[in-house]
Parts: structure tokens; sequence; C-alpha cells
């Protein structure tokens, strides 16, 4: 079921609570996700030390970045997490109101943390996640119904773009709290993938493709993986997690910058 205009009925609140997501179409102000994409462009060019980067060569150096310099490309690509845009767009009052309706809150009376803003590459699965719920990752309710996450494509996502797969009513297994397995290749991202037994019982993999201006709102404990990006283009997304503050099982905490040069980060945070 998609919901157009976020004209959200008691259809909408009971789909979205059976089936552990909402695919949102035509909502999202197009202008706002052009200007994300041109910060993008400013900050990689700034990272290239190049003074001009056409529009339709983006891609093209994104990908030569990330291939010729991990380390640099790993800089540019945290210093777009904390851009002020992203937090103005992931709560636009309209999109509380939406989310305050599915997790049943008072409006307002939510947090929206740990913003990110994805750059998929393609054909390059390092950063992939696996089947997954970000109340894994995101333990801000000990109930990740108590919460959501809003994923919003930057550019068209076609099929071959590898858009997110979900598998529905999978959050009927409520939250896992997968442990975090170690890693040994520090460019790769750190996962708390599921194991397959928990999946047998959820076979209905739903992928989308998006259109700029759409969006997809799933429960915390809705499993669901990164597609493959099979195109010649990166994927790339902007992702807020919201959390029911008002609930027994809500964990408070403080809002912490982690420095990616990990001296600083000692110094300032011990
Ligand atoms: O966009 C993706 O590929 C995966 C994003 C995701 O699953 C997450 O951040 O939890």
């Amino acid at each position: 079921m998609d919901l157009q205009k976020l004209n959200i009925d008691k259809k909408n609140i009971t789909f979205y609570s059976e089936e552990g997501y909402l695919v949102l179409k035509k909502v999202f102000n197009k202008k706002i996700i052009f200007q994300i994409q041109s910060i993008v462009l400013e900050n990689l060019k700034f990272h290239l030390k190049k003074k001009k980067i056409k529009k339709n060569e983006m891609h093209k150096h994104l990908i030569n970045f990330r291939k010729l310099d991990k380390k640099k490309f790993g800089i540019f690509f945290d210093s777009l997490q904390t851009i002020s845009l992203g937090y103005n767009f992931l709560s636009d009052k309209k999109i509380l109101k939406l989310i305050s309706k599915l997790i049943n809150v008072k409006q307002n009376c939510m947090t929206l943390t740990d913003l990110s803003l994805r750059l998929d590459p393609p054909h390059d699965e390092r950063n992939s996640l696996g089947w997954h719920q970000d109340s894994s990752y995101f333990r801000q309710s000990s109930k990740g119904k108590n919460g959501a996450v809003l994923w919003i494509p930057l550019q068209k996502t076609t099929f071959n773009m590898g858009p997110l797969e979900i598998l529905t009513k999978s959050h009927r297994l409520g939250s896992l709290n997968i442990r975090k397995k170690k890693i040994t290749d520090k460019f790769s991202s750190a996962k708390r993938d599921i194991d397959e037994k928990y999946l047998k019982n959820y076979k209905h993999i739903t992928k989308r493709e998006l259109n700029i201006g759409d969006g997809l709102i799933t429960n915390l404990d809705l499993i669901h993986r990164s597609g493959k990006n099979q195109s010649k283009m990166f994927r790339m997304s902007l992702i807020g997690r919201y959390h029911n503050m008002l609930m027994k099982d809500f964990n408070s905490g403080l809002n912490k910058y982690i420095y990616t040069n990990k001296r600083l980060n000692k110094e300032v945070h011990g």
C-alpha cells in the first residue's frame, strides 16, 4: 500500500502495523533533495581539490575517488553525515505528524537520531548490509515497535541500483538484539546479520523502485538488507531513526559527535 500526500487514515496505520512498512509516494520536497545532491557535489569538489565537477560526471568522480583513496573517501563520506539540511528535511512537520501516528506517540514527543547519508557504490558490497533489524543497532527503544526508520532515496532508485529489500511482516519477530560480528577489513561496516533460522518463516521480499520525492517507513524490527547496486551510479539515500520518548522502554542518551580523526576523538572524549 502506498501513501500519497501524507493523508494517513486507519487503513494505512493497520497496514503499517501488519506488514511493518509503508511506502510514501510523492511526499518529499524535491527542491531540498536537489540541494542535498549539490552539497554532495560541493563536498566532493572540496575533497578532490577541483574547481568544477559537472553534475553528470559526479558519479564517475565518486567511483574513482573511492577506488583510489579509501581513507580520504572515508573522511569525505563522514563529513556528509551531519549536514544541517538533513535535520531540516527529516524533521518536516508533516513527517513528524505521520510518524507520530504510526508509532502512537503525541506529536513532537519523539527523538530523531542516527541520521545517515548513505553512498552505496556500484559493484562493491563492502558497506552493504545483510539481513538485519535496525533495532539491533539503535537501542533507544527496547521494543522496536516504539521506533521507526525513514529511508529516502536521493535520486531515482531503479531495480538495478539495488533498492532496499525488506522481509514483509518480519517485525513480528520482535527485537532480536543481534550482537556485532568482528570485522577484519577496517573499510567495511560492522555487521549484525540475522541467522537463517529466524528467516525461514519470512520469505516474502518486497523491493520497490522509488522516485525523487518518495520514501519508505519501516518498523525498527522489520528485517531488511541492502540491494545489489549493479548500475553505473552510486545509490544515495538519507535515513533517520525516530523513537517514542514517552515509553518506559525508552533508553535516554546523549548526542555525541564521533570524530573521524581517532587522535582528536580521544583528546575530546578520552
Ligand atoms: O540503504 C541500504 O543499503 C541499507 C540501509 C540500512 O539498512 C540501514 O541503514 O539500516
